[in-house]
């Protein structure tokens, strides 16, 4: 068995609930589409796949299961990457609606959001004249006013609900505060280790993408919780690739994909999801680090297996 300690996981967020079609022909919206992109980022080297959905005729993130049973079972028949369920969701989403599709599921893993903030993105697209579908301008424009819903009772909640399914949790940490809302669910006992870590740097109301508060996430991080966690960072934007470059050097691992950044270098969109994982991965590879399999992440973080799922 290789040395998993310095095998780096990719997780590949493939379309999210922040980014809009208009901003990037390449963002993938129909069942179709997010499936190919998904399936093409695994065999780039994405472990994980975190996943949302899409309304399939206008773009929209919708939480409903019945859109996702449209590419998941896809994505679960061509790849063995781990699937990743949204429980963050949209702005637009109930907290119910937002656990909907991973109750129905159980996936191996799913996203559970450390506290609630202000979540902005309303600069976004700001010369933008047309849009190609209705919604996205004022949905933009009212993250302005939006705050993201994660009370210490909305994430207990998921905590027992998910647990029960052996469901483990990509923890989103958007600020140093949320680091000690974990330590206090660890206190607790509603979640039993290794506990994965994904510092969420650069969005409007969190933590800013700074290479020193990497540095300080990582520290309290390990102040807080030992050896006891696996730790990833993601970063927006065009934070993206030098954030996460920081983070494989530190010994942590990696998210990318359209869901967090829409470009491939300065200037430039990214043509997919696989693009940026194979971007990643060369960079990873060139440091003289090894990406790991899926097989290799689910020992890392101790998942319970496809099998376990409801899938298929
Ligand atoms: N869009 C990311 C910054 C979730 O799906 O739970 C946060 C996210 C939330 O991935
Ligand atoms: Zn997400």
């Amino acid at each position: 068995m290789a040395d998993l300690s310095k095998k780096v996981i990719i997780t590949c967020a493939v379309t999210g609930a922040i980014h809009t079609p208009t901003l990037s022909p390449a963002l993938p919206y129909t069942p179709a589409d997010i499936a190919r992109q998904a399936i093409d980022a695994a065999e780039a080297g994405a472990a994980i796949l975190h996943l949302h959905a899409r309304d399939p005729a206008t773009g929209a993130p919708t939480g409903d299961p019945e859109v996702f049973a449209q590419f998941l079972p896809a994505i679960h028949e061509a790849t063995d990457a781990v699937i990743n369920l949204t429980t963050g969701g949209s702005p637009e989403m109930t907290v119910e609606q937002r656990l909907a599709a991973a109750l129905r599921f159980r996936p191996e893993m799913c996203s559970l959001n450390m506290g609630s903030m202000n979540f902005s993105f309303h600069g976004m697209g700001a010369r933008i004249e047309d849009w190609k579908f209705p919604w996205e301008k004022q949905y933009i424009l009212d993250s302005e006013a939006f705050i993201f819903r994660n009370t210490f009772r909305d994430v207990a909640r998921v905590y027992e609900l998910m647990s029960d399914y052996g469901t483990r949790y990509e923890h989103e940490c958007y600020d140093i505060g949320h680091l000690y809302n974990l330590a206090y669910f660890v206190d607790r006992g509603l979640v039993r280790p290794p506990f994965f870590i994904q510092g969420v740097f650069g969005i409007l109301g969190g933590i800013g993408a700074d290479p020193d508060n990497v540095m300080f996430m990582r520290r309290t991080a390990d102040r807080l919780f030992g050896g006891d966690y696996v730790w990833s960072v993601l970063a927006a934007g065009r934070h993206q690739m030098p954030l996460i470059t920081q983070a494989a050097m530190l010994g942590g691992n990696v998210r990318v994909g359209l869901e967090d950044s829409l470009f491939i270098r300065r200037g430039e969109l990214a043509a997919s999801n696989a693009q940026q994982v194979g971007k990643i991965r060369r960079i990873v590879e060139e440091l003289g680090m090894e990406v790991a399999t899926p097989a290799e992440a689910r020992i890392i973080l101790a998942l319970k297996g496809k099998d376990g799922t409801a899938l298929s």
